[in-house]
């Protein structure tokens, strides 16, 4: 059977910060696979089809608009409950809220009271996993 995978994105708050280093240093010191990583300027056509679930919602427009402000680093990510596993190292959505210990926890927060810069994403479910990887790894 193969390995568990995952979509992970650094988000653009991550990569300008500099963070991508620390956060792939987290994720591979867990113990996950890097199998797949590029660096992509998302359009908009992308990130609609990749948050499509929120469409609607009051925090969409914002959404879709700070995620393509700037590069965001894809990782594909393997490993037993990877998924699982990683949105546990992201922690909680709020970076403000999010456990210290977590990547949003100990590296994130309200900056403009903008909860959508939580530096990652991860895929909650196989099926969005399988969805994301292949928009994001067409
Ligand atoms: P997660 O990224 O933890 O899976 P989500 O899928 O519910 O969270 O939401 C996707 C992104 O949308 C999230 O990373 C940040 C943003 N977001 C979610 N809830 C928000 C809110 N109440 N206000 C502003 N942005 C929000
Ligand atoms: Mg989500």
């Amino acid at each position: 059977m193969s390995a568990e995978e995952t979509l992970i994105l650094v988000k653009p708050d991550g990569v300008a910060r500099g963070l991508t280093g620390e956060i792939l240093r987290r994720i591979e010191a867990k113990g996950y696979t890097i199998a797949d990583l590029r660096m992509v300027h998302a359009d908009r056509e992308l990130l609609a089809a990749h948050y499509a679930e929120h469409e609607g919602k009051p925090f969409y427009e914002p959404l879709i608009e700070f995620m393509g402000s700037g590069p965001v680093v894809a990782v594909r990510a393997q490993g037993e409950r990877v998924i699982e596993g990683f949105r546990s190292l992201a922690g909680a959505t709020d970076p403000t809220a999010a456990a210290p210990g977590t990547i949003r926890g100990d590296l994130g927060r309200d900056w403009g009271l903008k909860v959508q810069q939580n530096l990652v994403h991860g895929s909650d479910s196989t099926l969005s996993a399988e969805r994301e990887l292949g928009l994001w790894f067409a």
